[in-house]
C-alpha cells in the first residue's frame, strides 16, 4: 500500500497495513550514534520522513508503520474513540484475531500508540500469543512534558557539552535542516510533548518578529509530532523592544504590551505553549525590580496568554548573595505568595533546593504550596556530572525526587503524587528536562547521554516505570538485544549515579566543584560572591565539616514537614547519603558503619573510584558486540571518567586533610598529585564546552 493509499484509509479513521516481516539483522557495522534509540530500526540509514510538504500527524504514523512494523499481523489504527479516559494523548493496543488494533481519540495518540507498539517489537516486548486478547492502556502521567533549551541565538548552548545550538537561527526560517524533524520524531517516541526553544536566560531579540518567524517555522514543524513550542522570556522585554521605559507589570501599558505580543505570537503559532520564566534570579530582571511580586509578574503574563489557552512556567530558583543558607530561599520567597497565582500559571522548582548536584533531598517547596500549581525540573545536561566526559545514568535522581514523600497531610504525598495534577491538587500538570541536545552527530556528545534524554521522557509519560525498565529498553534499542550485553552494561548504567556521588560528592556533600564550566574538584576556590564559593557549602574547618541545616544552624529542617523534620535534624536518624547536607560534624564523628566520619569519606570515595575501574573492564568485554566506532568512543571517555573520581577524591580529601590532619588509610589507591599540584591546575572552560580529554591532569590507572 503506498503512502498516498494509506492516508486515504486514514481519512475514514480506520485502516490497516500488513507487511512481510523481516529478521532483525544484527549490525557490526560502525555507528556515529546519530541514530539515536532508532539505531536498531534504521542503524545508520537517515530516516525517510513524509515526503509531502506539510505531513500530518497521520502521514508520519503511516510512514513509521510501513517502515518499521516487521511483524506478519496487520495493524488497525482507529481514532475519534471518545474515550474519557485517553483524554487527548493516551491509547489503548489490543490483540485479536491476528490483529493489532491501536485505539485513541486523537491522531497524536495514536501515533504514540504506534511508537509503543514498535518499541515493543523491537525490545521483544510483544504478546507471545497474538490469538489471546490482550490489552495495554497507557495514558501520560504529566500534561506537559518539557524539554527546556538553554540555547542562545548565537548559537551557544548554556551548560551544552555536545556542540553548538541545533537551532540554526541565522539560517532559519528558509533553511529547514533534517535534524529538526529527527529532533521531533525522537521527542513524539518517548512522549515529549513540549519545548522550550531558547535559555532561560533570555535574549529580548527572541520576542522580535523576527525571531517569531523563525520559531514558527519549528513549531510548524513539530506540530504533527505533537509538539508544542514555547518560548523563555525576558522580562524586562518591554523596555529593551519598547520606548515605555519600563517592565512594571502593574503598569497598564506594559500590560498592553504583553498582551499585544502574545496576540501577535498566537496569530503566528495557534498552538503556542505559553512562557518560560527566570525572573530575580542570578541577574535577571523580574518584578522585584519595580517592587512587585513574583505572583504579581507571573499574573500578568498569565493574563496574556490565557485567552489562547496558554500557561506560565515561573521558576522558583531564586537566591541572593546576602542569604545565610541558600538552600532555605525558595520557600522563603514563594510561600507568602501561596494562593495568589492564576490557574494558568505553574511555579517550576528543581528537583532539589540548591541546584543540580549529584544528590540533594526534594526540595521543600514542593511539600509547601497547596494552592499552586507546582512542577518539578530536572537536569538532563550534566552539568555537575562530568558533561559529556562521564557516563551517568541519572533517572534514579529524579525518579528519587519524584518518589519522595512530602509529608504534605501525612503519608503518602509524593512529589509524584503533588505534581502530576492528581485529585486534590490542581489539574494542569507539567514536568521539565533541561535538555542535553546539541548539534553533535550523535546529539548529546556522550553516546551514553543519549539514555539521559530518552529516560526523561519515558519517565514523563510513566514515573512508576522502573529504571531498569527505562535502561533495558534503550540498550536494546540502541546497541543490541544480546542478553550479556543487556544485563552487562545494563549494571554500569543503573550504578553510575550512585557512583558518581561517590566519586564526586559522597554523604550529602555539595557544590565542591571548581568554578570553571563546573567541571572538577575546586573545594578551595574563594568567589566575588560568598554562595558562589565550596566553602560556603562544605564548611571544612578544624572542627569538622558540612553544612549545619538543623535547628542549632540554619534550620533549613524546619521547611520539611514531619517525620522528616525530626529524622533530617538528627545526625543519628539522617541518612547517611545527606549527612553532611544537614550536618556539620567532627572529622571523628562515628558513622552508622562505625567507621570515623574521616575514614567513611575515604571509603565512599574509593567506591566510586573502584566502580569506574570496573566499567573500563566491563565494557572491554562488551567489544564483541558493539561496532568498533561506539566502543572506541565510550571506551576513551571511560577511561577519562576513572581518572577524574581520582582527581576528585585527591582535591577534597588532599584539601580536607589541611584541617582533619588524617591519614588517607594505605589500603585505598594513594594520591597522585600533591595538593599543591592540584591547586595550580587551571582549566579555562566557558560555560559553553567541555574540556578536551588531553587537557585534564594527568593520572594512571593502575
Ligand atoms: O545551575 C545554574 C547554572 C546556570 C543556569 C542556572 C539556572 C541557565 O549554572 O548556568 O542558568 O542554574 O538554572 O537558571
Amino acid at each position: 500500500m503506498n503512502l498516498k493509499a494509506i492516508a486515504k484509509c486514514l481519512m475514514t479513521g480506520l485502516f490497516s497495513c500488513t507487511l512481510l516481516s523481516c529478521s532483525n539483522v544484527e549490525q557490526p557495522a560502525d555507528s556515529n550514534g546519530h541514530s539515536l534509540w532508532f539505531h536498531s530500526l534504521n542503524g545508520d540509514e537517515p530516516f525517510r520522513f513524509v515526503t509531502e510538504e506539510n505531513p500530518s500527524t497521520l502521514s508520519i504514523l503511516a510512514n513509521e508503520l510501513s517502515q518499521n512494523w516487521k511483524q506478519k499481523e496487520p495493524v488497525i489504527v482507529k481514532f475519534n474513540d471518545h474515550q474519557k479516559l485517553l483524554a487527548n494523548d493516551g491509547y489503548t493496543l489490543y490483540w485479536l484475531h491476528d490483529t493489532v488494533w491501536v485505539q485513541a481519540n486523537t491522531p497524536i495518540g495514536a501515533l504514540y500508540g504506534v511508537y509503543d507498539l514498535i518499541r515493543r517489537q523491537e525490545t521483544g516486548n510483544l504478546p507471545k500469543h497474538v490469538k489471546d486478547m490482550v490489552q495495554f492502556t497507557e495514558v501520560p502521567a504529566y500534561d506537559y512534558r518539557v524539554l527546556n533549551h538553554w540555547d542562545n541565538p548565537n548559537l551557544t548552548v548554556e551548560r551544552g557539552y555536545a556542540g553548538r545550538s541545533l537551532w540554526k537561527w541565522d539560517e532559519l526560517p528558509g533553511n529547514i535542516r533534517p535534524e529538526y524533524e529527527e529532533y521531533a520524531r525522537a521527542n513524539a517516541s518517548i512522549g515529549i510533548n513540549a519545548t522550550v526553544l531558547n535559555n532561560v536566560n533570555a535574549d529580548p531579540c527572541m520576542l522580535t518578529r523576527e525571531y517569531l518567524l523563525k520559531v514558527k517555522a519549528l513549531a510548524d514543524l513539530f506540530r504533527p509530532y505533537g509538539i508544542h513550542v514555547f518560548l523563555s522570556v525576558n522580562f524586562a522585554a518591554p523596555k529593551h523592544l519598547s520606548d515605555l521605559g519600563t517592565s512594571d507589570p502593574l503598569n497598564k501599558n506594559v500590560r498592553d504590551w504583553w498582551n499585544a505580543k502574545a496576540k501577535e505570537i498566537y496569530s503566528l503559532i495557534p498552538d503556542f505553549g505559553g512562557f518560560l520564566v527566570k525572573a530575580n534570579s542570578e541577574g535577571q530582571s523580574g518584578p522585584q525590580d519595580y517592587g512587585r511580586t513574583h505572583a504579581d509578574g507571573a499574573n500578568m503574563l498569565a493574563r496574556a496568554v490565557a485567552p489562547y489557552g496558554g500557561i506560565v512556567m515561573w521558576r522558583a530558583f531564586v537566591y541572593a548573595a546576602s542569604s545565610p543558607d541558600r538552600a532555605k530561599q525558595a520557600v522563603e520567597e514563594f510561600m507568602p505568595l501561596d494562593g495568589r497565582f492564576d490557574d494558568n500559571v505553574i511555579i517550576q522548582i528543581k528537583n532539589g533546593p540548591i541546584d543540580f548536584q549529584p544528590r540533594e533531598p526534594f526540595s521543600p517547596l514542593f511539600g509547601q504550596m497547596q494552592k499552586t500549581r507546582v512542577m518539578a525540573e530536572m537536569q538532563i545536561t550534566q552539568e555537575y556530572l562530568g558533561h559529556s566526559n562521564h557516563l551517568v545514568f541519572n533517572l534514579p535522581t529524579w525518579k528519587e525526587c519524584l518518589d519522595a514523600d512530602t509529608y504534605m497531610h501525612g503519608p503518602d504525598y509524593s512529589v509524584y503524587y503533588i505534581t502530576s495534577g492528581k485529585k486534590p491538587f490542581h489539574e494542569l500538570s507539567a514536568i521539565a528536562g533541561v535538555a542535553n541536545i546539541g548539534d553533535s552527530v550523535n546529539w548529546c556528545g556522550h553516546h551514553f547521554a543519549q539514555a539521559n534524554w530518552y529516560a526523561f521522557g519515558r519517565m514523563a509519560w510513566n514515573p512508576q516505570l522502573s529504571a531498569e525498565q527505562i535502561a533495558e529498553e534503550w540498550i536494546k534499542q540502541t546497541f543490541t538485544s544480546n542478553k550479556k550485553f543487556v544485563r552487562n552494561v545494563k549494571e554500569i548504567m543503573l550504578t553510575s549515579r550512585e557512583t558518581n556521588v561517590n566519586y564526586e560528592m559522597p554523604l550529602g556533600l555539595h557544590h565542591t566543584f571548581s568554578g570553571a564550566g563546573h567541571y572538577g574538584p575546586g573545594p578551595w576556590e574563594g568567589s566575588s560572591r560568598p554562595d558562589w564559593s565550596p566553602k560556603y557549602y562544605h564548611k571544612a574547618a578544624a572542627d569538622g565539616v558540612g553544612f549545619d541545616r538543623s535547628d542549632k544552624g540554619s534550620n533549613a529542617v524546619e521547611q520539611y514537614n514531619e517525620p522528616l523534620r525530626s529524622l533530617y535534624n538528627d545526625p543519628e536518624s539522617c541518612p547517611d547519603e545527606l549527612i553532611l547536607w544537614f550536618h556539620h560534624l567532627p572529622w571523628d564523628y562515628k558513622m552508622k558503619s562505625g567507621r570515623t566520619l574521616w575514614d567513611e569519606l575515604c571509603y565512599k570515595f574509593q567506591c566510586g573510584i573502584d566502580k569506574t575501574r570496573s566499567y573500563i573492564r566491563t565494557w572491554e568485554k562488551m567489544r564483541p558486540y558493539v561496532d568498533e566506532k561506539r566502543y572506541n568512543d565510550v571506551y576513551v571517555k571511560l577511561v577519562r571518567q576513572a581518572k577524574d573520581a581520582i582527581w576528585w577524591r585527591d582535591a577534597t580529601m588532599l584539601y580536607f586533610q589541611t584541617f582533619s590532619g588524617m591519614e588517607i588509610p594505605s589500603k585505598y589507591t594513594q594520591p597522585q598529585h600533591t595538593l599543591d599540584e592540584l591547586q595550580k591546575f587551571r582549566l579555562r572552560i566557558s560555560n559553553y564546552e567541555t574540556p578536551a580529554l588531553d587537557k585534564l591532569p594527568d593520572y594512571t590507572l593502575e
